[in-house]
């Protein structure tokens, strides 16, 4: 059994998330913490919300509350839909906690140590309409390398290049939307990240078996000549880590904060510091330090698109530029964007279904299966209700509901509540047994690669191999000639519904449990082969027929959704 160390992107803090921020980090993660575990190995599992910068500061002036205070709210509000959603962190952080202060200036001090910082006097966006300096994200323009017009200050959303406000073509400020922006001189530090740019490529070398959508965004920013420039981690704000060299104060740095990209993927760190202080766990070096037993450590990253070159370079630089035996990731599994009825999903316009609301129409498997077999993986994906409905209605109610609650209330008609005796397999359950192992092997290797869709697409032809064997078997008729191979082909569907509860858990864990309680098989493992796991549930095991498991969508609910989630929330 190995140790695994999966995180997702943290989420930013202000305000929820929509299915697309969902479906690209946290759900695949949790997907893969919930398959590792069951099938025994170690894993610990963290995420945590980003609580720093501007939008954070922003958000809690518009909310009217001090901005400690909006984020300790928001991080309660996160935490909950994330339970609702039944992501399963060993711990859900806080970028904004002490461990996380105490290790990000800790590294800004290793790192200055080595010679990796600089200090540099430049002149920053200030904005007398606004009597601010802007940060990047408020500031937006048209990017110099590919032309789009609403790239912000840190980042152009279309080409994905990292940028400094200075290089924006006709900035303006998006608080105010003035224009008349000024240079200022304001004193700040970079990190040296053209020094490591040999490190890093021979590092991206090594990682020949991750998912193209990742190497590609890392090696264009590494190759791109300017790919890799020194980065600004300071900004003039008053919200966020205090600039500190260690636990030293840094002489002209008096007011600054760390950037929210230098100290975001460092709480990935001290969120497992704080999950031992928490109380859940005893040891997090074992995790992290390579002289500490992490060596042994599979550590996977989960993340949209736009948020590679951050894990593929700038943090790498952190932790290699530290020089110290800190565990570097090694798999980064990124993830294209979900599109929302022909648009994109847009927090600002309130455009698609955000986490809260697609909990308040219905239960959490359904979206997660939805979200899942459609991972906007090898391109960006689209949801549409129209295909929500169908998916949900085809997979969920007509194929695998349908199959649990045929089968039990069929069995509970002719034979009782318990696994009926008699009859021996025959040619059909051999080769429903074989399609069903063939299928389950093809399952487990998609599942080990992270292949979200396809590891869905192959746990769907399994659900449909049971229905398809109950319809050419038709039990109901063998049972008018042979009772008992009527009652031996119940017995096998009644264990299928106790395998496909196993197996479908890492998808849908509530309607897994469910079945796995109506069974009376809650503490079934992670089955080793198909043939044995179908003879688990012997001759006169009770069990009760479940309630409904998965419902259908109607059309009329289909319509009312599409008009309510068309715009501003
Ligand atoms: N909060 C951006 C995002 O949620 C950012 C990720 C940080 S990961 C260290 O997409
Ligand atoms: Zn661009």
């Amino acid at each position: 059994m190995a140790r695994h160390l999966i995180t997702s992107a943290i989420p930013y803090i202000n305000g929820i998330k929509h299915l697309g921020n969902l479906v690209g980090s946290q759900l695949p993660a949790d997907l893969f913490a919930r398959y590792l575990r069951a099938r025994g190995h170690e894993v610990l599992f963290l995420c945590a919300t980003d609580e720093h910068g501007t939008p954070a500061e922003l958000a809690a002036a518009k909310a009217g509350q001090p901005v400690a205070e909006y984020c300790r709210e928001m991080h309660a509000v996160q935490a909950e839909i994330a339970k609702g959603f039944r992501l399963s962190f060993d711990h859900f952080g806080r970028s904004s906690s002490p461990q996380n202060h105490a290790l990000t200036q800790h590294f800004a001090g290793v790192l200055a140590d080595r010679g990796l910082i600089r200090e540099v006097s430049e002149t920053q966006m200030y904005s007398p309409t606004d009597g601010r300096y802007l940060p990047d994200r408020y500031i937006e323009g048209t990017c110099p390398n590919c032309g789009f017009e609403s790239a912000r200050g840190d980042q152009c959303d279309n080409c994905t290049k990292q940028l400094d406000p200075v290089d924006l073509i006709n900035p303006h400020s998006t608080v105010s939307g003035a224009t008349d922006l000024e240079m200022r001189d304001t004193k700040h530090l970079y990190l040296r990240q053209s020094q490591m740019r040999d490190e890093l490529q021979a590092w991206i070398d090594t990682k020949t078996d991750w998912p193209v959508l990742t190497t590609s965004i890392a090696k264009k920013w590494l190759n791109d000549g300017d790919g890799l420039q020194d980065r600004g981690i300071t900004r003039d704000l008053d919200w966020g880590v205090p600039v500190k060299r260690g636990d030293q104060d840094w002489p002209g740095m008096e007011g600054k904060v760390f950037y929210v990209w230098f100290d975001a993927p460092i709480e990935y760190i001290a969120c497992a510091q704080e999950w031992v202080d928490a109380g859940k766990g005893t040891d997090w070096a074992r995790w992290w330090r390579t002289d500490k037993g992490a060596d042994d450590v599979c550590y996977t990253q989960f993340m949209g698109k736009d948020n590679v070159p951050f894990h593929t370079l700038s943090f790498p630089v952190t932790i290699l530029g530290s020089g110290e035996p800190w565990k570097l990731v090694d798999y980064i599994k990124s993830f294209n964007y979900l599109n929302y009825e022909g648009g994109q999903f847009s927090t600002s316009r309130g455009r698609g279904v955000f986490m809260d609301q697609a909990l308040d129409i219905l239960p959490a498997d359904y979206w997660r299966w939805w979200l899942l077999s459609h991972a906007p993986e090898s391109s960006d994906a689209e949801f549409t209700w129209e295909n929500f409905q169908s998916s949900v209605n085809k997979d969920l109610a007509d194929v695998l509901g349908n199959f649990a609650s045929r089968v039990t209330k069929f069995c509970r008609s002719k034979f009782g509540e318990a696994v009926p005796e008699g009859g021996a397999w025959g040619p059909h359950e051999r080769q429903l047994i074989n399609d069903i192992q063939n299928g389950f092997d093809a399952y487990q290797t998609l599942m080990d690669g992270i292949e979200v869709r396809k590891s869905a697409a192959a746990l769907r032809e399994m659900w449909a191999d049971g229905n398809q064997y109950l319809q050419e078997v038709a039990p109901w008729t063998t049972i008018k000639t042979d009772p008992e191979a009527a009652a031996m082909q119940i017995r096998l569907a009644l264990n299928l519904i106790r395998f496909y509860a196993i197996i479908s858990a890492p998808f849908i864990p509530d309607a897994s449990a469910e079945l796995l309680a109506a069974m009376k098989a809650e503490n079934a493992g992670w089955p080793d082969d198909v043939e044995s796991a179908l003879t688990a549930l012997p001759e006169g095991h009770a069990f009760d027929v479940p309630e409904v498991t998965f419902r259908k969508i109607t059309d009329a609910e289909r319509e009312d959704w599409q008009a309510r989630f068309s715009g501003t929330r």
